[in-house]
C-alpha cells in the first residue's frame, strides 16, 4: 500500500512494431469483393424544412448505382432515436425523438446526413452527391443551450417542448439551503466547459456487408457489444443478426462508443444494392458529424464556515445535447458527474440540478472523462476561489476538507444517486504532488519569471472520479493453440490502450510463463461467444483485465486435477510453478499446456465489474507572455491513484494522453458555432488541436491505494489525466493572471482570450 513515484520511461509495447510499420488494420484497410463506395450529402442548414429532394441527376450520373434518402430509412424502420438514461428526471423520462438514418422532412444541424449515394468509386459517389437538389425552407435556428431554453426559441422537435429533453436533480435541496443560510462564506462561480471535437486519428469509417440476413459491419469502435446494441436499438435489427468487426481502432475517446446514423444508412445501402458498401469520412465530416463533447455551462456555489470547513455545495448545469439526445450524452451530464459531486471533500450537503437542452448543433456524447473533468473543474475552481475570498491558503483549505483515508468507503451525499468512493488517500497524493512539483519553491520561480517580463502561475487540483460503468458482466475465454500458445479471448478491442501487451502479461503472471507465450485475440466474432462491454469509462483493466486474472486462476485449478491424474499423485501433492505442475518434492513435472489437448483447459469466465474511484493530485505551472497572451505549461506533475499498477508504461501513457486531451481544452480547443448554427471551426485551420510541444516537462507518479472492488485492485486510468488537467491548469492560469487584475477566465486560455482579459483588467484598473 506504499506510495511510489515512478519517472516516466518508455518501454515498447507488443503492438508497436506492427502499428508503427503500417501493419495495423483499421476500418479503411478492409475490403470485400464487389464492394461499392458511398458518399453522404449533408445538410448545410442548421434548421430547415426539407420541401423536396431531387435525386434524378445523381441517379443518372456515371458510376452511381443507388441514391438513398430519408424515405428509404423510414421504410426500413431505421428511424428510432436512442440514448441511454437509466433514471427518470424531475418526474419525467428523457425525451428521445425518433431519428431516421437520413433526414426526412426536417434537418436540425449542419452536417446531418440527408442522402447517401452509392457508386463504383468514392469519387463517383461524391460527384453524385453534389448533383442532388434539396429544396430547403430555412427555419430560425438556435445554437446554444441557454438560447434554446429561452422563451420564444424555435422548437426543434415537436416532442420536446421548450427544447428541454431532460431535467434532473440530485442531493438534498433543503439541507443544502439550510447550510447555505448558516454559512460564514459563500463562493459562487459560473464556468463553461466548451464544446470540443473528439478528432480521433482514424476518421469514422465503415464497411457494411450482408451475409444472408446477418449484417457484417467493419468499423472503428470502442466496444463491439455496445456498438451492436446501439445499432440494434436505432435500427430495430435484432442484435444477434449484427456482427461488428474491428481490429485496430485509431482512437475512441467516448465518441467511438455508439453506432451513428451513417452506420445504419450504409447497412441499408448494402441491403438495397446487394453489394458490400464502404465509406470513409473526411476530416471535415469528422467535425460535422462525429458527436462532440462537453458543451456545458456550470454554476457552482460553495458554503463555508468561519474556519473554512465546507458545509454545502450547490450545482446547476446547463448541458447542450445538440440536435438529438444520443448514446451516453444524457448519462454523462447527470449521473456521472453527480457520482463525484463533492470532489475529494467531506461536504455534508449537496444539491444539483442539470438541465439538458436540444440545440441546432451536432449531438453530444461522452468525451474523455464524460462529465467528470467538468465536475472536477468546477469544484476545484470553487475551492481556489474560496481560498481567495477567505484568505485561507489554498493548500491548507484543501487539507482541512479532504476526505481522510480512514473514511473509506465514503458515501457521497448525492441522495438517490448512489455513489461510494472505494478507497484512496487524497492527502498523501496531494503532499506527494506538492513535493514533486516543488510547490514551496514557486515564489522564487515566479520572481525569476517576472524579471523576464512573464507572469508565472501555479495551480493544483485534487480529484476523484467514478470509473467502470454499467456492464453487468464481462467475459474472457482462454484456449490453447496446438503449438502450446495460450490464447486469451476478449470481447473488448483496443483503441490505443495496449491490450495486446498488458492482458497477456496478466495471464502470463498467473501461469508464471513468458508473456510471449500468450496471445490476445480481441473481438473475433468467430471466436468463443462472449458477453461483455467495451473500452470506456476507464474500465477495460478492471473489467477484462480482472476477468483475465480470474480465468487464468481457474485454468490453473482445472489443470491441477488433470496433472494429478497424469502424474498419478494426489491433487494435494501437486504444486504449480513456472507453467508446470510438479509432485511436491520430486522432479516429476508436467507442463500445463501439455494437459490442454481436446479443450480440457478451455475456460470462459465472467466478472461483474464494480465501479472504482481513481483519484489524483495534479500541479500545473504556467507562464503567460503579457505582450501576446500566449500561455505555456512550463511543468506539470501528476500523482495518480489508479489502484494497483499493472504496467507502468501503459499506465503512464494513458495518463499522459489524458493530460494532453485536457490541456488541449485548457489551451486551445473550442468548437464554435455562429448564432445561426453554422459551424465556424470545421477544420484544423480553425480548431486548435494540441501538439506534442504543448507539454515537454512533466512528471507522472503513482500513489497507489488498491481498490477492494476487483481482484486486480485496479481503478482505471484512461480519463484521469484529463480530469485533473482541466482544474489544475486553469487554476494555474488564474494564479498567473490574478496579480494583473484578472479575476475570471473561461477555457480555453487561448492567446486571444488571455490577451483580452489582461487588456480589460488594465482598463478596469485605470
Ligand atoms: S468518454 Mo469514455 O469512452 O467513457
Amino acid at each position: 500500500m506504499g506510495s511510489t513515484t515512478v519517472t516516466v520511461g518508455f518501454k515498447g509495447r507488443r503492438e508497436d512494431a506492427r502499428l508503427l510499420t503500417g501493419q495495423g488494420r483499421y476500418t479503411a484497410d478492409w475490403n470485400q469483393p464487389g464492394q461499392l463506395y458511398a458518399a453522404f450529402l449533408r445538410s448545410d442548414h442548421a434548421h430547415a424544412v426539407v420541401r423536396s429532394i431531387d435525386t434524378g441527376a445523381a441517379r443518372a450520373a456515371s458510376g452511381v448505382l443507388a441514391v438513398l434518402t430519408g424515405a428509404d430509412a423510414v421504410a426500413a424502420g431505421f428511424d428510432r432515436g436512442a440514448a441511454m438514461m437509466p433514471v427518470k428526471g424531475r418526474g419525467e423520462a428523457l425525451r428521445v425523438p425518433p431519428r431516421p438514418a437520413l433526414a426526412t422532412d426536417r434537418v436540425r444541424f449542419v452536417g446531418e446526413p440527408v442522402a447517401l449515394v452509392v457508386a463504383t468509386t468514392a469519387h463517383h459517389a461524391q460527384y453524385g452527391a453534389e448533383l442532388i437538389e434539396v429544396a430547403y425552407e430555412a427555419l430560425p435556428a438556435v445554437a446554444d443551450a441557454a438560447g434554446a431554453l429561452a422563451s420564444g426559441a424555435p422548437v426543434i422537435h415537436a416532442s420536446v417542448p421548450g427544447n428541454l429533453c431532460f431535467d434532473f436533480d440530485y442531493g438534498d435541496a433543503a439541507a443544502t439551503a439550510a447550510a447555505f443560510a448558516a454559512a460564514a462564506h459563500v463562493v459562487r462561480l459560473t464556468l463553461t466547459s466548451g464544446r470540443v471535437v473528439g478528432n480521433p486519428m482514424e476518421p469514422k469509417a465503415a464497411l457494411a456487408h450482408w451475409d444472408g440476413d446477418v449484417l457484417d459491419l467493419w468499423t472503428s469502435t470502442q466496444g463491439m457489444t455496445a456498438f451492436r446494441d446501439s445499432l440494434a436499438s436505432q435500427s430495430g435489427l435484432p442484435a444477434e443478426r449484427i456482427r461488428i468487426r474491428a481490429r485496430d481502432v485509431g482512437g475512441g475517446f467516448g465518441i467511438r462508443g455508439p453506432a451513428y446514423p451513417e452506420h445504419m444508412a450504409l447497412a441499408l445501402a448494402a441491403r438495397i444494392t446487394g453489394h458490400p458498401v464502404k465509406w470513409v469520412a473526411s476530416r471535415g465530416e469528422t467535425f460535422l458529424s462525429d458527436y462532440h463533447g462537453r458543451g456545458l455551462v456550470m454554476t457552482g456555489a460553495l458554503a463555508l464556515d468561519a474556519e473554512g470547513r465546507f458545509l454545502a455545495l450547490r450545482h446547476e448545469w446547463l448541458a447542450d445535447q445538440g440536435a438529438h439526445p444520443v448514446a451516453t450524452g444524457p448519462l454523462i451530464n447527470t449521473l456521472n458527474p453527480a457520482s463525484m459531486c463533492t470532489g475529494c471533500y467531506r461536504i455534508p450537503a449537496v444539491y444539483g440540478r442539470n438541465r439538458l437542452a436540444i440545440t441546432n448543433t451536432v449531438p453530444i456524447t461522452a468525451y474523455r472523462g464524460a462529465g467528470r473533468p467538468d465536475m472536477a473543474y468546477i469544484v476545484e475552481r470553487l475551492v481556489d476561489e474560496a481560498a481567495r475570498q477567505t484568505g485561507i491558503d489554498r493548500i491548507e483549505l484543501r487539507r482541512r476538507n479532504l476526505i481522510p483515508r480512514e473514511a473509506f468507503p465514503y458515501r457521497v451525499p448525492a441522495g438517490a444517486v448512489v455513489s461510494e468512493y472505494d478507497s484512496g488517500d487524497y492527502r498523501a497524493a496531494l503532499e506527494q504532488a506538492l513535493a514533486e512539483a516543488d510547490w514551496d519553491g514557486f515564489s522564487a520561480r515566479r520572481a525569476e519569471a517576472s524579471a523576464r517580463g512573464r507572469f508565472r502561475g501555479i495551480g493544483c487540483a485534487v480529484f476523484v472520479e467514478p470509473s467502470g460503468g454499467v456492464v453487468p458482466k464481462d467475459e474472457v475465454a482462454i484456449t490453447f493453440d496446438p503449438d502450446g500458445q495460450v490464447v486469451l479471448h476478449t470481447v473488448v478491442t483496443s483503441n490505443g490502450q495496449g491490450h495486446e501487451t498488458v492482458y497477456p502479461e496478466i495471464v502470463a503472471r498467473v501461469l508464471q510463463i513468458d508473456p510471449a507465450r500468450v496471445r490476445l485475440s480481441a473481438g473475433d466474432p468467430e471466436g468463443p461467444r462472449l458477453e461483455g462491454g467495451g473500452a470506456f469509462a476507464s474500465r477495460s483493466m478492471m473489467s477484462h483485465g480482472a476477468a483475465s486474472l480470474v480465468a487464468t486462476r481457474e485454468v490453473v485449478e482445472k489443470g491441477r486435477a488433470l496433472a494429478a491424474d497424469a502424474l498419478e499423485a494426489a491433487v494435494g501433492d501437486i504444486e504449480f510453478a513456472d507453467g508446470a505442475y510438479r509432485i511436491a518434492g520430486t522432479d516429476r513435472v508436467i507442463e500445463l499446456t501439455a494437459l490442454a489437448g481436446g479443450g480440457a483447459l478451455d475456460t470462459t469466465t465472467g466478472l461483474a465489474a464494480t465501479r472504482a474511484f481513481p483519484s489524483g493530485a495534479h500541479v500545473a505551472e504556467v507562464e503567460v507572455d503579457p505582450e501576446t497572451g500566449m500561455t505555456e505549461v512550463v511543468s506539470y506533475t501528476a500523482i495518480d491513484d489508479c489502484g494497483v499498477v499493472m504496467n507502468p508504461t501503459l499506465l503512464h501513457g494513458q495518463i499522459l494522453g489524458g493530460l494532453f486531451q485536457g490541456l488541449g481544452q485548457v489551451l486551445g480547443e473550442l468548437c464554435v458555432y455562429d448564432s445561426d448554427g453554422q459551424l465556424v471551426t470545421g477544420s484544423f485551420m480553425d480548431y486548435a488541436m494540441p501538439r506534442a510541444d504543448m507539454l515537454t516537462r512533466f512528471s507522472i507518479g503513482d500513489s497507489c491505494v488498491p481498490s477492494p472492488n476487483n481482484p486486480l485492485g485496479v481503478k482505471g486510468a484512461g480519463e484521469a489525466g484529463t480530469t485533473g488537467a482541466l482544474p489544475a491548469a486553469m487554476n494555474a492560469v488564474l494564479d498567473a493572471l490574478r496579480p494583473a487584475g484578472v479575476t475570471h477566465l473561461d477555457m480555453p486560455a487561448s492567446a486571444r482570450r488571455v490577451w483580452r482579459a489582461l487588456k480589460e483588467a488594465r482598463a478596469g484598473a485605470a
